[in-house]
């Protein structure tokens, strides 16, 4: 749009930014969010002005006095084609525009940092990989594109970042995500854009962006002692589930080493690919997906496991790259590469027979 009259926008692009009405821009996707919303609005303007201008024209040449007799008209196709197709057009452009930039704001580039926030009424609980927690507050670096993978406890919450242009809903149930790359340090608001009850509108929280260096001089000296891995290992085996998966080929559950991100086949001939959603469910609905080969005899943990325990869970078999009982599989060298790049060059494990 922006070749059409770069005069124009760039004054209108300067205003807006000036505007006390737009937050600051301080995130990487934030300019092309303002850019299409600027665009709409545009366009929205243009179309009230010809529309105004056409009905007190209209009835002003048109008034009684001048043309006391009506005069019937059949219609025109080319006026009729014109006021159709113009709107149509400008339509498709938003709808692609906004599109692409949906697409862009809710696919994560894989390299991105990993946070989980649970949403509860009425606060906003922060987790990173490396288990710091915090409450209403959420610490990021600067010029890295951060994932936030978030449920609900209890009702429809909305995480929503004003500076950053973007909000996603927090869902009872169901893990969803948002991604954003801060570009300046910071504090910026946090807000809850859902009604979830008394305590709604006391739902706010600050992300606090930092350089890089003050970022991990902050991520060192607040962790808890445990990273979420460490933990989702202490719940896997106080939970019991060890007793099934013990990595053993002879355990009477699938061994869940390198089974993140990896496509499995079910027993009723479908696939999934494992994500965090599938290992949730798996948890809490065992008989909804079971790999072929395997008896359908977990046991539910519906209710047992809290929000919090199961993104420890779920960070906790996301790590597991490797065999972790059957130790003639386990490669070391394999194992501290993985582990410190974060990602998982081994972790399509294929499909399983
Ligand atoms: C009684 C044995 C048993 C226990 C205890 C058990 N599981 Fe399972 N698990 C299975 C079996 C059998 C399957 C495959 C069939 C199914 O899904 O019911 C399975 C499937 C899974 C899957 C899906 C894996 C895949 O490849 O699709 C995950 C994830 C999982 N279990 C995690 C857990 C966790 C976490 C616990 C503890 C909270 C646990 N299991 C406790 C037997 C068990
Ligand atoms: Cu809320």
């Amino acid at each position: 749009m922006s070749h059409i009259s770069p005069v124009l926008w760039q004054f209108l692009t300067n205003w807006m930014k000036a505007s006390p009405l737009f937050p600051p821009e301080a995130s990487t996707i934030a300019p092309y969010a303002d850019a299409l919303y600027l665009f709409l609005v545009v366009i929205t303007i243009i179309g009230l002005v010809l529309v105004g201008a056409l009905v007190v024209g209209f009835s002003v040449r048109y008034r009684k006095e001048r043309s006391p007799e009506a005069t019937q008209i059949e219609g025109s196709t080319l006026l009729e084609a014109t006021w159709t197709l113009i709107p149509l057009g400008l339509f498709l452009i938003a709808f692609i525009w906004g599109a692409l930039l949906y697409f862009r704001i809710y696919n994560p580039p894989t390299n991105a940092m990993q946070v989980y926030v649970v949403g509860k009424q009425w606060m906003w609980k922060a987790e990173h990989p490396g288990g710091q927690h915090e409450i209403n507050a959420l610490h990021i670096p600067i010029g890295r594109p951060v994932q936030v993978t978030m449920i609900s406890q209890d009702v429809f919450h909305s995480f929503s970042i004003p500076d950053f242009r973007v909000k996603r809903e927090a869902i009872p149930g169901r893990y969803t995500t948002v991604w954003f790359e801060a570009t300046q340090p910071g504090r910026y608001h946090i807000f809850c854009t859902q009604y979830c009850g008394t305590e709604h509108s006391g739902m706010i929280g600050w992300v606090t962006a930092m350089t890089p260096d003050a970022y991990a001089a902050w991520a060192a000296g607040s962790t808890s002692g445990a990273s979420l891995a460490q933990n989702g290992e202490r719940l896997f085996a106080s939970l019991g589930c060890n007793a099934c998966h013990s990595g053993d080929p002879a355990a009477r559950g699938p061994n869940l080493a390198q089974v993140y991100d990896s496509r499995i086949r079910l027993q009723d001939g479908t696939t999934a690919v494992v994500d965090d959603a599938y290992l949730r469910d798996a948890i809490l609905n065992p008989s909804q997906h079971v790999p072929a080969g395997y008896a359908p005899i977990m046991p539910t943990y519906q209710g047992q496991i809290n929000e919090d325990g199961m993104i420890d869970l779920v960070e906790y078999i996301k790590t597991l790259h490797s065999n972790y009982r059957v130790q003639q599989t386990l490669n070391t060298t394999q194992l501290s590469s993985t582990q410190t790049n974060g990602a998982a060059p081994e972790a399509h494990a294929g499909v399983k027979p």
